[in-house]
C-alpha cells in the first residue's frame, strides 16, 4: 500500500475510464455519505462509474443525495480502478468473488480506519481524519472541485456523524469544515439529526426498552451488555436499523470500562457490537480483533463469529479480564 498525495490521486482518477466505487458491508452514514458525494462527483465530471453498496442503503440514510446512484449488485464487467471507502478490512467490500473474476484491478483507497487488511494498492488511510467523508472533502478541495449543495449536504453527514456531531473529536478540523458548509451552502446540522434520529418507530422505542432492562454488569472483564435475538425484531417487523443508537445508550452507563451489545443474527451466528469513551480509555477495537473478522476504531468497534449469546458472552470476559 503506497500513501499518495491528492494531486497524484486525481492523475490516478483521470487516467481511469471507467470506476467502481465501493463502501462497506453494513454501511453506516459516512460510508453511504462519501459513496454518494464520489458519484455526485463523477457525474459532474462526466466519469462513467459504478457506485456499489453491497448491503444496499438502509432505510434510514435515504434521505442523503445522490442514493438513487447507488447499487447492490456486482458489476458484469471489469473496471480500471476500484476506489475502496470506509472499510477497513477487504472483506468488508463484500467483492470477494468479484475480485477472483478480476484480480488486476488496482485499489485505490480512501480510510480512516487503522491500517490492516485493506488489501489497497494505493490511497490514503489517515486515523488522523473524523470520517472518510472528510478525506474526501479534503481531496476535492486541493483539486479545487467545486462542490455543489446536494455534496456538501452528502458530506456533512458523514462528518456529523463520525463525530458523534462533535462529540468524538478531538481536531477542530472537522468543525471548521462543518462551519464553511454552514455558510456556503446553508446546510442545517438540526434538519440533519432530525432525519437520522428523529423517525423512531413505537415498536422499535418499546423494544429498546425491553433490550435494556436486561443490561448487566460483568465483573470479569469490567463490563457492561446486553443482547436481543433477531427472531425479536422479526415479530415487530423491526430491522436492527431501527434499533440504532441502542449501543451508545450503555456507553453512557458509569459502569464498566465498555458496553458489548450482542445480536444473535440466526442459531449460531453472532453479532457483537463494542464502545467505549476516551474517559474510559479501553480499546475496543483490539478486543474486537481477537475475534478474526472484528476491527473498529478505539472507542468503536464490532465483530461476527459462531456461537451462542453465551458463548460469545464469555470469550468476551475471558479475552477482556487479561489486558
Ligand atoms: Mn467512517
Amino acid at each position: 500500500m503506497r500513501n499518495l498525495s491528492f494531486k497524484e490521486i486525481e492523475k490516478i482518477i483521470k487516467e481511469a475510464k471507467k470506476i467502481l466505487v465501493a463502501t462497506h458491508q453494513g454501511p453506516d452514514a459516512d460510508a453511504i455519505g462519501s459513496l454518494a458525494a464520489l458519484g455526485m462527483y463523477f457525474a459532474k465530471t462526466k466519469k462513467q462509474n459504478y457506485l456499489l453498496s453491497i448491503s444496499g442503503v438502509p432505510e434510514s440514510l435515504k434521505f442523503i443525495p445522490g442514493i438513487r446512484l447507488i447499487k447492490s449488485k456486482h458489476p458484469k464487467m471489469p473496471y480500471d480502478l476500484i476506489i475502496g471507502l470506509d472499510y477497513g478490512s477487504e472483506w468488508r467490500l463484500g467483492l470477494n468473488s468479484y475480485f477472483k473474476k478480476y484480480p488486476k484491478i488496482p485499489i485505490l483507497i480512501f480510510d480512516h480506519h487503522p491500517v490492516a487488511d485493506q488489501g489497497a494498492n494505493f490511497g490514503v488511510i489517515d486515523t488522523t481524519y473524523s470520517s472518510t467523508s472528510e478525506i474526501i472533502y479534503d481531496y476535492l478541495k486541493t483539486i479545487k472541485f467545486k462542490i455543489d449543495k446536494n455534496i456538501a449536504y452528502a458530506l456533512a453527514i458523514g462528518i456529523l456523524t463520525d463525530t458523534g456531531f462533535f462529540k468524538y473529536t478531538v481536531s477542530p478540523k472537522p468543525l471548521e469544515i462543518l462551519a464553511e458548509l454552514m455558510k456556503e451552502f446553508k446546510i442545517k446540522p438540526v434538519e440533519i439529526d432530525n432525519a437520522l434520529s428523529g423517525q423512531v418507530k413505537f415498536e422499535a422505542l418499546k423494544l429498546s426498552g425491553k433490550i435494556l432492562s436486561r443490561t448487566k454488569y460483568k465483573e470479569k472483564g469490567n463490563f457492561v451488555y446486553s443482547w436481543f435475538k433477531r427472531k425479536e425484531l422479526n415479530k415487530h417487523h423491526l430491522t436492527t436499523d431501527d434499533l440504532r443508537g441502542l449501543v451508545e445508550r450503555l456507553r453512557n452507563l458509569k459502569n464498566g470500562r465498555f458496553a458489548l451489545l450482542i445480536i444473535e443474527e440466526r442459531q449460531n451466528r453472532i453479532r457483537g457490537e463494542l464502545r467505549s469513551r476516551p474517559d474510559k480509555n479501553y480499546n475496543v477495537a483490539k478486543l474486537a480483533q481477537k475475534f478474526g473478522s472484528g476491527g473498529g476504531h478505539k472507542f468503536a468497534a464490532g465483530f461476527r463469529c459462531k456461537g451462542t449469546i453465551d458463548s460469545v458472552l464469555k470469550l468476551v470476559s475471558k479475552y477482556s479480564a487479561k489486558r
